[in-house]
């Protein structure tokens, strides 16, 4: 698909490094100079701007995290005026304080060509309609795409999470042609809409989807496609970074990360030493041009591999891998790491599983158990308890032998396990209860 912005998207890779490396040096001197965290920060780890000589010396700059902006609640680390802002967004944090991300001007406008440039990249334009289905309001998902589609000059419909036979209607209606949501909303929705009768495939103008805010598998990506007759873009981004950002292009191999706006490490989540490009780690952000809430070294806590070959479609900026899990997300089942996503990946390889799953993790004495409920296909779901055992015992073969850790099945019908409008929680830890 032609480059929204080509001369950017395009641009040489010894170019695009010298422009990196002058927005580089230019943010890092003004947060020196004008903000006290940074300045405090950088002094700590004895650095100064000027050491800052060519691109790896950015590895001498201290990393920033999640943490900090919760001890900075709600604005103490921000980098500009209260009268600069013109948006606020807030993550509501699964433990302790919320997280609050300021935004100038310029921050949205940058944030919503981010998006423009990635929505483009898969085709999007004038004449298509987005219907944006994540939610609105402090988070960054709804508000964010909504802005991103609309300075493509896409037309947008607003309808947030939740009144699922009214999206689907309206998705109908107006002749929705794209959606952005979560994985999981967009299977619900699916859900619903064929229990009014409608199938996506047939009976709507549905032909793409912006999926991402949570770990999703490659498997899950082949099954939408198929079921809903559309093709499904892994999205990502942070509330840190500003909100949804990056997507992949039509090629589906990878998300790009448009170099004039973030520069990227991966780093050893345990040591913080700099990984090489292909090797897998926790993914660093540096926020070249943020201005209310800088961002740098900021480590997302998010596992994938740094991608550097130039992509099919021409564009020249580096990917990133599909997210395997976050590093805090990884289960340690009896001595043995296990994602989520794995689990989801190896079960959707099995036609007999249908598109819902649920992982219990419990301690029995002094030893982890791991229950994966599972919900049966329709076509495969039947009364006799015999075909069911076949079923039960192949996937705890087959997650066995992917996962290399004992896991107990339970098969349930199909649409039993709860739906989500928004992140679903396939995970509950009873250990940390
Ligand atoms: O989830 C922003 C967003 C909205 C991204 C809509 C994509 C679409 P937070 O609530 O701050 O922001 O959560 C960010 O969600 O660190 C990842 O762990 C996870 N995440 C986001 N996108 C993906 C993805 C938004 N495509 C956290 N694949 C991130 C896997 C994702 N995980």
């Amino acid at each position: 698909m032609p480059p929204w912005n080509p001369r950017i998207e395009e641009m040489p890779i010894d170019e695009l490094q010298r422009l990196q490396f002058k927005l580089l040096k230019s943010q890092v001197y003004r947060l020196y100079s004008f903000n006290e965290f940074y300045r405090r920060r950088m002094k700590e780890h004895d650095v100064h701007p000027d050491d800052i000589k060519n691109l790896e010396d950015l590895a001498k700059l201290p990393f920033m995290y999640k943490s900090d902006l919760r001890d900075g609640y709600p604005d103490k680390i921000f980098a500009v005026e209260r009268s600069e802002l013109v948006r606020y967004h807030v993550s509501s944090g699964t433990t302790g304080k919320p997280t609050v991300v300021g935004y100038t001007e310029r921050d949205i406008a940058n944030w919503s060509e981010s998006l423009a440039r990635a929505f483009s990249s898969c085709g999007l334009g004038r004449g298509d309609v987005v219907q944006v289905s994540y939610g609105y309001g402090l988070f960054t998902g709804g508000l964010g795409a909504h802005y991103g589609a609309e300075r493509l000059g896409a037309t947008v419909l607003p309808t947030s999470v939740g009144n699922t036979e009214r999206q689907v209607e309206l998705m109908q209606d107006l002749h929705v042609t794209a959606i952005a949501c979560t994985p999981s909303y967009l299977l619900h929705i699916g859900e619903v809409a064929e229990k009014m009768g409608i199938s996506i495939r047939d009976d709507t103008d549905l032909q793409m989807g912006f999926l991402g805010a949570e770990p999703w598998s490659e498997q899950m990506r082949t099954r939408i496609q198929d079921w809903l007759g559309i093709r499904a873009y892994d999205i990502y981004g942070t509330s840190e970074l500003s909100g949804p950002m990056f997507t992949e292009c039509s090629e589906q191999q990878g998300i790009h990360i448009w170099g004039d706006l973030a520069l990227l490490e991966v780093v050893d989540p345990a040591t913080g030493e700099v990984l090489e490009a292909g090797e897998e780690g926790e993914l660093t952000v540096t926020m070249l041009q943020k201005e209310a809430l800088p961002m740098v070294r900021y480590r997302t806590g998010d596992l994938t591999v740094i991608d550097t070959d130039r992509c099919a479609c021409g564009r020249t900026h580096p990917r990133i891998g599909r997210i395997r899990g976050r590093v805090d997300d990884m289960l340690i089942v009896r001595g043995i790491n296990v994602f989520p996503s794995q689990v989801e990946h190896t079960l959707l390889e099995i036609p007999e599983v249908g598109k819902h799953f649920q992982i219990v993790v419990d301690r029995k004495g002094a030893l982890d158990s791991m229950l994966v409920r599972v919900e049966v296909s329709e076509e495969a779901f039947s009364d006799r308890i015999p075909d069911l055992m076949v079923i039960k015992r192949k996937v705890e073969h087959r997650l066995k032998s992917s996962l290399n850790v004992s896991v107990e099945v339970e098969l349930v019908e199909p649409g039993t396990l709860p739906r989500f409008e928004g992140k679903s929680r396939k995970v509950i830890d009873r250990r940390s209860l």
